[in-house]
């Protein structure tokens, strides 16, 4: 594994914020307050746009991103990732292949894997994913396919077999992430609990403060 495999991994944790458009807020509103309230990821999601509007909005998101020290992670599509100088890229099982996202990325951007199993967290740390998103974990209300929850019982089991980050996904909430940190997640991925709350800045310093209390060792 050389430097810079190592150095992404690394950086790899904390509060991982997704977009997502709803009449009220926009992608950009979202990733505006969360990056207020220092979130350590922002990944643009949308899987309705146009490719015009998903580079548009992508750009935009860099802009902001890039200001900000806050990685920009795309979904779905590693176009639009090397378009706009994106941090990484966020692949489903059924996306591009790993091993071809790699050829075309190369060493220097991030790749998450979404996984819902041990079996695929496993394939994904062997075919060289820098972490996995992994859920989820508790229902959902965010993804109508998102399959069974796993639990904290799902997201122990992945700890023991998999070195790479884990970013733990699906229904995580201010009641619930310290137990999930606990468990073994490295990152927080939220959808609804960002984009959902009354004040979205608020609502991501708290679960910020909330992850980074999770994390202190108990002395
Ligand atoms: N993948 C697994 S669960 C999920 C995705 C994209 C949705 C997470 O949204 P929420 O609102 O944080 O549960
Ligand atoms: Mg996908």
């Amino acid at each position: 594994m050389g430097f810079s495999t190592l150095w992404r991994r690394g950086n790899i944790s904390g509060l991982y914020v997704i977009t997502t458009e709803s009449p009220q807020r926009s992608h950009i509103d979202i990733a505006k307050a969360s990056i207020e309230a220092g979130v350590s990821f922002i990944q643009y999601r949308d899987k309705n746009a146009s490719t015009r509007k998903l580079f548009e909005t992508a750009l935009k998101l860099r802009e902001i991103t890039r200001k900000a020290r806050t990685k920009l992670i795309i979904n779905d599509r590693v176009d639009i990732a090397l378009a706009v100088k994106a941090d990484g890229v966020h692949l489903g099982q059924d996306d591009m292949p790993l091993e071809h996202a790699r050829d075309i990325l190369g060493d220097r951007y991030i790749i998450g894997i979404s996984t819902s199993c041990l079996e695929e967290a496993v394939e994904a740390e062997h075919g060289g994913a820098d972490y996995i998103g992994l859920g989820p974990i508790y229902p959902t209300p965010s993804k109508d396919d998102a399959g069974s929850p796993i639990g904290i019982e799902g997201l122990m089991a992945a700890r023991e077999s998999v070195d790479i980050p884990i970013v733990a996904i699906g229904g995580l909430t201010a009641d619930n992430i310290e137990q999930v940190v606990s468990a073994g997640s490295d990152g927080i991925a939220v959808i609804s609990a960002v984009a959902s709350a009354l004040d979205m800045a608020e609502a991501s310093r708290r679960l910020n403060a909330l992850i980074e209390r999770a994390k202190r060792p108990l002395i």
